[in-house]
């Protein structure tokens, strides 16, 4: 594989923004009655708010009308945005920066495909906007992760052809949308979680772009 670009997920994997979704959701679902636990949250990870939503919905059994569906999404999202609003650099995941900046300084292009419509304010408070190529907007995306769309999207952009891309996802549907975007995966997290990454590691200290290089 001769690699000429890195896209990056950002939930989970540059910043633990997926432990704020997760107290959010969980707040919104045990007010509506629906069980809410952290093997139950490895499932929304990487889905878009209405897919989580949809998601908790069924699993309580539960059918609501799209107006309320909205205002219940409405109301996650405040919750959530109250919650990220105090992040900044300090809450850059071990790793971070130097996997990004090490991949710049290959000569590679970098990208985010985060399907949060919160990405760019997260990157801004964190302040590393300006280390991407290209930034996915997720308000353009029509299907979330699995759906290879928005990695194709990052690939398209940075002007680099999918077998050329390494996409980086902590999510078990992260790491299918870049499968199916015939992309090389760089799973973040547990290998058995993770089962259809290429490669598995535990966080972004032990990423080494050097050794796909050689
Ligand atoms: P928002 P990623 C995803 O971000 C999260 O993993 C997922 O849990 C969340 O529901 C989704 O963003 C939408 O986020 O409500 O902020 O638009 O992992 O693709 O960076
Ligand atoms: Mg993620």
């Amino acid at each position: 594989m001769k690699l000429e670009a890195v896209i990056f997920d950002l939930d989970g994997v540059i910043t633990d923004t997926a432990h704020y979704h997760f107290l959010a959701w969980k707040h919104l679902a045990e007010q509506i009655g629906v069980p809410f636990d952290e093997v139950f949250n490895e499932k929304l990870k990487g889905v878009d708010r209405m897919g989580s939503l949809n998601l908790i919905l069924a699993q309580g059994d539960l059918s609501f009308s799209e107006e309320e569906k909205v205002a219940l999404a409405t109301q996650k999202n405040m919750h959530y945005q109250e919650l990220i609003a105090g992040m900044t650099p300090a809450d850059l995941l071990p790793g971070a920066v130097q996997a990004l900046d090490s991949v710049r300084a290959a000569g590679l292009k970098v990208g985010l495909a985060s399907v949060s419509r919160n990405a760019f304010t997260v990157l801004e408070s964190l302040g590393i906007t300006d280390k991407f190529d290209y930034i996915v907007d997720a308000s353009t995306i029509q299907r979330g992760k699995p759906d290879p769309e928005i990695f194709l999207k990052a690939a398209h952009e940075l002007g680099v052809a999918p077998e050329h891309c390494l996409g980086i996802e902590d999510a078990v549907a992260g790491v299918a949308s870049i499968k199916a975007a015939g992309m090389y995966a760089v799973g973040v997290g547990d290998p058995e979680v993770l089962s259809q990454a290429d490669q598995v590691i535990p966080d972004l200290t032990a990423f080494n772009i050097q050794a796909f290089l050689q």
